[in-house]
């Protein structure tokens, strides 16, 4: 049940969703169209957000240099817990979404390497039953074999080959995944593997990494959008990522494979953005991973700034929308974290949104006529649109609050439920 107050409340807009529809037809945008590929668009919704990356298997530190700092009470501690956690973000999101899995989080855990969907039967069966899709990704970090920070560029071929074989069988889940649930999965391949001091080899970790990604990959399945992530530096890689951006980038054109950007992977000064009109040119589909680094490589979480508003101004004005998939990837310990999922999710909703809702050919004949300054006049001026009321309507479609109200919902479970985990 929602707060029997005014959904709306807090949204910041009272006007009429008509009115709002008006302002935007008088400039040739159509606001329920906008809202129609808004609800048809899923946000992909990373467990890992609700128990700060643990995983299931019991594992101690949190590998792979990756940090969740913070110590708000009641993290998930199993599936079922993390399950319940999901529904009750969901039911604060509106319009229909994807759940993102790692491999740790498996109901039965196994060793990953010899992992299958039967480890995840309950979440499958659970998925089907909420008509989510599911995407999965393969756990290169948190366990034994990555304590050295190598995984499959690892020096050692036994170490890799049980990289390879996880990379294989996650590989397997995700085609068992997209045929239970009738939607294609997207399974990311991330790998921590680096030095944390100058090396002398950069060319031979690379060289094994080309070589066991080849083998993960080498297996044709259907229903899996496979996809490689590269990233600039990490907590223990600051000297050097072996799977680096120029790498992956060969990799993903090479061998035809998604590549995932993800907004906390690039110098602070770079545009996201503007990458994605070059790689679409020659790979097949994007990953955006929505994310918001701050400063180092952290993972806070995502709000309507510029940054996350440019990437999908561009994947709108670039009609790329059927050839990008969107995932959440941040985890934030220091507050309630089901509220950090729904306040990610939704300002990457809004962010969407405001980028449907720009007159895009308007713009584009400014721009080419050569008006450079009715371009920057109107875009300016876009910022005063209601856009608020268009997602208060999205939101009233969807039951789901569109305003401030959505809190109440998280405080009444945080008191039922959360604070009832010690
Ligand atoms: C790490 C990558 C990767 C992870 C998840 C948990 O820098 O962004 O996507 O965040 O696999
Ligand atoms: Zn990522």
């Amino acid at each position: 049940m929602h707060s029997p107050r005014d959904p709306a409340a807090g949204s910041g807009s009272d006007m009429p969703f008509s009115d709002a529809a008006d302002a935007y037809a008088a400039l040739g945008v159509d606001a329920a169209a906008a809202i129609a590929t808004l609800a048809a668009t899923p946000i992909s919704i990373h467990c890992w957000q609700g128990d700060d990356v643990r995983g299931f298997e019991g594992a101690g530190e949190l590998g792979g240099g990756l940090a969740a700092t913070g110590s708000f009470p009641g993290k998930a501690r199993n599936a079922d817990e993390l399950r319940g956690d999901l529904e009750q973000a969901l039911a604060l999101i509106p319009g229909c979404h994807r759940v993102n899995l790692h491999a740790s989080y498996a109901d039965a855990p196994a060793s990953r390497d010899k992992l299958t969907d039967a480890n995840f039967r309950v979440w499958m069966d659970w998925a089907k039953a909420r008509g989510l899709g599911l995407d999965f990704n393969p756990t290169f970090f948190s366990h034994p074999l990555a304590a050295d920070g190598f995984t499959l560029s690892h020096s050692d071929a036994n170490v890799r080959r049980f990289w390879i074989d996880h990379g294989r069988a996650c590989r397997r889940i995700g085609a068992e995944f997209s045929r239970a649930l009738g939607s294609p999965s997207v399974v990311n391949v991330w790998i921590p593997d680096g030095f944390k001091d100058l090396p002398i080899d950069r060319r031979a970790p690379r060289e094994r990494l080309l070589a066991a990604l080849d083998e993960v990959f080498a297996e044709s399945l259907d229903g899996v959008i496979d996809c490689v992530e590269p990233k600039l530096f990490g907590l223990g890689s600051e000297s050097y990522v072996v799977g680096s951006h120029e790498f992956y980038l060969g990799y993903a054109i090479a061998r035809q494979k998604a590549l995932c950007l993800d907004a906390g992977h690039f110098h602070p000064t770079e545009s996201v953005a503007d990458k994605i009109s070059s790689v679409l040119l020659h790979v097949p589909r994007v990953l955006l991973h929505v994310s918001r680094g701050v400063r180092w490589d952290s993972d806070h979480v995502v709000i309507l700034d510029d940054l996350t508003r440019a990437l999908f101004e561009e994947v709108v004005r670039g009609g790329w929308l059927d050839r990008v998939s969107i995932g959440l990837d941040y985890f934030d310990a220091s507050i309630n974290r089901v509220a950090a999922w729904v306040i990610g999710a939704r300002a990457t909703q809004k962010a969407l949104l405001a980028a449907l809702l720009e007159p895009t050919a308007r713009l584009r004949e400014y721009e080419n006529a050569g008006n450079f300054t009715a371009r920057l006049a109107l875009l300016e001026e876009l910022k005063m649109l209601p856009l608020g009321a268009v997602w208060a309507e999205f939101c009233r479609n969807s039951d789901v609050p569109a305003g401030f109200a959505w809190t109440d919902e998280i405080v009444r479970y945080e008191r039922e439920v959360l604070s009832r985990r010690k």
